[in-house]
């Protein structure tokens, strides 16, 4: 199955392979523009495979320098060897053979950043999902497990540290200042998940006892001087690895578990058997430098590589059309645990905003595909929200459809069949139709079906004969080559909220299944009604967003404000407030566009100060519920035609009245919400600093004058408030004295430590306005800048492009015009970076005509470009496809 050639790969073409792999032994002698692979391979043909089939491995821009066949040099006549792949011919037909294959890279010249290259003076390697076939040839797929025994050999000053997977086997240092170091890792594995490290780290060191009382040492591996910063990570490493135990019965299963964080790094954080490699972003954290969100991600993400050990490593996936299988799921684990360290109504309703900005725009545009896709060009294209996010939702409802104990009987049970094994999302959905005894085959069309249910809800109520009828209709949207949508099952959860605020219990339900408190909406039509109703009941509807759908439910006002005063799901009273608001965002839009002056409905200003000021809710609750729909929800609820200024404008004057008319509160939250002593990240210190915060930026709109945040950053001795005030200062009043004075002691207090100048780049370049891109501009000149650190990239050109709506869509197409030029530069470097920057641009045909035609034109300057990424290719020609 070759993917690197921009040639369109099938799920439906899947076989397994020829050859089966049985064991890999590969030595590295560092170098670093010069280092030697040599990779040891046992094979044997499978069972059936003609004598005549040839051996075929994939490769990347490699150099074939040496082949021997059971240790003989092999025969010129009996190979081939391409940049792209080594063909082997004349193998035997049952006997197992062993390869040796060397070539030799350079870890220096790679700035793609995937196989083996340098961050820092620091060897490194990212291999998912094809990074492996950079090293060396190798059958570079998924369903090719085996054992690794890895010996790296490098220059004794510069490596102290050298690593890989699995467990320590011994290390010495030898002749003329090199040393080695052997590493074996029992458990059968792809290449995606192989590692090594080398170089010159600190490191700091704890133990975990697992519930059998095996000792795990535990290591993380930061640059020399971090290691302090490194302390949050290892306690969110401890408190995953209990949890894992305690929730899912999952025991780690080595005797080392290692961390190390690197500056150069294209996404998150990689899950490595035994040896996962972290973008020091999400590692690295102190009070002085890292806001709560950071610590957030810093547990969340710790949590979500580790729980791979079991979703992802021991059971992995068959082919990349598999990919939510390892990815859904586990994010579906990592949201749990979050939600169990944290608030889990507040976690919910951050994962759901998040869902609903990146995961819905995705669904609805040119770039839709189902979370378990039959083909694609790019592999590393599918690396998206539909498969993290709206996998996990999957697993989700999953859970939700069976209930508690089915569902952890059904995980029990894919841990126990699929133990070592690659496999499939239907082997997965068969585990819990087992443990269930439902069929769950139409809900398998959500892994098959892209795009965004809508579901279409109205109620009546009949007092004389105590009814409530509900009636329901679903309906997909077409996506790009799914003209036709079959309907789905979409588990609802609700509750019939009386007068009373108490939640009516029906005498019975008909019209469908319903189980506890979910209705099982399965045909495009139905109607359900509820006896024994003995008043008007306020309908709430998938609450605790038990269905990743849009709903379309023509609540009142005062419907809504009831649902927000009383339903027992926070979640919902959340979703109530962001549905009174909503509108309100939206007709202000329409009327900034217009030049008429905004007016909000004065029910959800006050339902949503009354939430403000309600002490029963918890801070970060109230924060959650001030902070309103984005300017990107806003685009999503007005459906196209968008013009970003008229959206921003309109957004900026529903602020400006709310703080007029909740000036007291907010004066008040300011105070009340102030943390005592000594700074912590926990869930509830943190949610306090939101609320504040959010108070801090009413009060900031109700007076006109940058003099309270810049009270509030000279005041701040953390991270969180420092950075709130200074964005404050900077988004409102960029020109001020204050907020020039503020970036600048920013600078030269954090100058030196490039992730907290991140956060001055980022704050910058989504100061709202057409100045942003100028801005931008002049930041890259900036020294501090470096054009080929991705998280640098990121900060300033991913910032503008995905944050700073107005600064990017200026009507004159300058900030499109930018985004192309930099997607060049970018591809030429580093593809994968490329790529995920240029799907800012997914939604572009939703904005008005002026400025799509605009977007439209730069994408097709990329298109024309020569010598395109197949990365940057795949995504640029699917959104002019649309
Ligand atoms: N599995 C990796 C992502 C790899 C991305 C490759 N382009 C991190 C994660 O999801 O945990
Ligand atoms: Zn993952």
């Amino acid at each position: 199955m070759r993917t690197d050639t921009g040639q369109i790969v099938h799920l439906a073409d899947y076989r397994p392979t020829d050859f089966v792999l049985e064991r890999v032994d590969l030595t590295f002698e560092l170098d670093p523009t010069n280092t030697k692979v040599e990779a040891r391979l046992i094979f044997h043909r499978r069972e059936g495979v003609d004598v005549s089939v040839p051996l075929v491995l994939d490769g990347d821009e490699l150099s074939l320098s040496g082949l021997l066949f059971d240790q003989k040099e092999m025969p010129a006549s009996q190979y081939d060897a391409t940049p792209q792949s080594l063909t082997v011919r004349d193998l035997p037909a049952e006997t197992p053979f062993e390869l040796t294959i060397t070539t030799f890279i350079n870890p220096e010249a790679n700035t793609k950043l995937m196989g083996l290259y340098r961050t820092n003076g620091v060897y490194c390697t990212q291999c998912e999902a094809e990074g492996f076939r950079r090293i060396t040839y190798f059958p570079d797929r998924p369903d090719v497990l085996a054992p690794y025994t890895i010996t790296i050999i490098g220059d004794k000053a510069a490596n102290p540290v050298m690593l890989s997977n699995g467990n320590f086997l011994g290390g010495a240092g030898y002749d003329e200042g090199r040393a080695f170091a052997a590493w074996f890792d029992p458990h059968p594995k792809p290449a995606y998940l192989f590692a090594l490290v080398a170089g010159d780290l600190g490191v700091v060191e704890d133990t975990f006892e697992t519930m059998s009382g095996r000792e795990v040492a535990l290591k993380i591996y930061v640059e020399h001087g971090k290691e302090p910063r490194a302390a949050y990570a290892m306690d969110a490493l401890k408190r995953s690895m209990k949890w894992d135990e305690e929730r899912f019965g999952r025991e780690y299963d080595l005797n080392i578990f290692q961390i190390v964080a690197v500056s150069d790094f294209n996404m998150g954080a990689m899950e490595n058997k035994g040896l996962n490699i972290f973008n020091d972003k999400y590692v690295l954290a102190d009070p002085e430098t890292a806001t709560d969100q950071d610590y957030a991600n810093i547990e969340r993400i710790i949590a979500h590589e580790y729980f791979h050990n079991w979703t992802g490593n021991r059971i992995t996936c068959r082919d990349w059309f598999q990919l939510c299988l390892k990815e859904g799921l586990t994010v579906y684990r990592d949201q749990e645990f979050s939600s169990d360290m944290r608030s889990r109504p507040v976690k919910r309703i951050a994962d759901v905003r998040n869902l609903k900005s990146e995961q819905f725009p995705e669904d609805a545009g040119p770039l839709a595909h189902p979370p378990r896709p039959d083909s694609y060009r790019e592999i590393n294209n599918f690396y998206t929200m539909t498969i993290y996010e709206k996998g996990a939702e999957i697993t989700r409802m999953i859970a939700t459809v069976l209930g508690h104990d089915a569902f952890r009987k059904g995980m029990d049970l894919y841990f126990e069949r699929h133990d070592g094994q690659a496999v499939t999302v239907e082997d997965y959905v068969a585990c819990f139709e087992e443990a269930s005894s439902r069929d769950l085959k139409q809900f398998f069309r959500w892994y098959v079906q892209a795009g965004t249910p809508l579901v279409t809800a109205s109620g009546a109520y009949d007092a004389a004969s105590g009814e409530f009828t509900l009636s329901l209709e679903q309906m997909t949207p077409a996506t790009p080559g799914q003209p036709n949508k079959e309907p789905v099952h979409v588990p609802l959860s609700f509750a019939l909220i009386l007068d009373n605020g108490s939640i009516a219990e029906p005498k019975s339900v008909t019209g469908g299944e319903v189980t506890g408190d979910v209705l099982h909406l399965t045909e495009r039509s139905q109607r359900f009604t509820f006896s024994g109703i003995s008043s008007r009941p306020v309908l709430s509807l998938n609450r605790s967003f038990s269905a990743p759908i849009n709903l379309a439910f023509d609540q009142s006002s005062a419907d809504l404000v009831h649902i927000a005063r009383h339903d027992s799901d926070q979640f919902s009273r959340w979703q109530a407030l962001t549905d009174l608001a909503l509108p309100n965002l939206t007709k202000a839009a329409a009327d900034a566009r217009e030049g008429h002056e905004v007016v909000c409905d004065d029910a959800f200003v006050s339902a949503l100060l009354e939430c403000a000021g309600d002490s029963n809710l918890e801070p970060a609750f109230r924060a959650q519920a001030l902070n309103l729909p984005s300017e990107a929800d806003i685009a999503r609820a007005l459906g196209g035609n968008n013009d970003p200024d008229a959206i921003h404008a309109g957004r900026k004057a529903v602020h400006e009245a709310i703080a007029k008319a909740g000036e007291e509160i907010f004066v008040r939250l300011y105070d009340e919400m102030k943390t005592e002593g000594a700074y912590s990240p926990d869930a509830e210190s943190a949610g306090k600093r939101s609320l504040r915060s959010a108070a801090l930026s009413y009060l900031t709109y109700a007076e006109g004058t940058p003099s309270r945040a810049a009270e509030a950053f000279g005041a701040a001795d953390n991270m969180t408030d420092l950075a709130q005030s200074l964005t404050l200062m900077a988004h409102r009043f960029p020109d001020a004295s204050e907020t020039t004075a503020a970036l600048a002691s920013f600078l030269t207090r954090f100058d030196g430590n490039p992730l907290v100048i991140d956060k001055w780049f980022s704050i910058q370049a989504t100061i709202p306005g057409r100045d942003a891109l100028e801005r931008v501009k002049g930041l890259m000149e900036n020294p501090r800048f470096n054009a080929g650190n991705p998280n640098r990239v990121r900060s300033l050109v991913g910032a503008l492009a995905f944050g700073n709506p107005t600064g990017f869509n200026r009507t004159d197409g300058k900030g499109y015009d930018f985004l192309a030029e930099q997607i060049l530069a970018i591809d030429k470097k580093n593809p994968q970076l490329a790529a995920r920057i240029l799907t800012s641009m997914r939604s572009f045909s939703s904005l008005e005509s002026v400025r799509a035609a605009k977007a439209r034109k730069a994408l097709e300057k990329i298109q024309k470009a020569a010598a395109l990424s197949t990365d940057v290719r795949d995504i640029v020609e699917r959104m002019l496809k649309g």
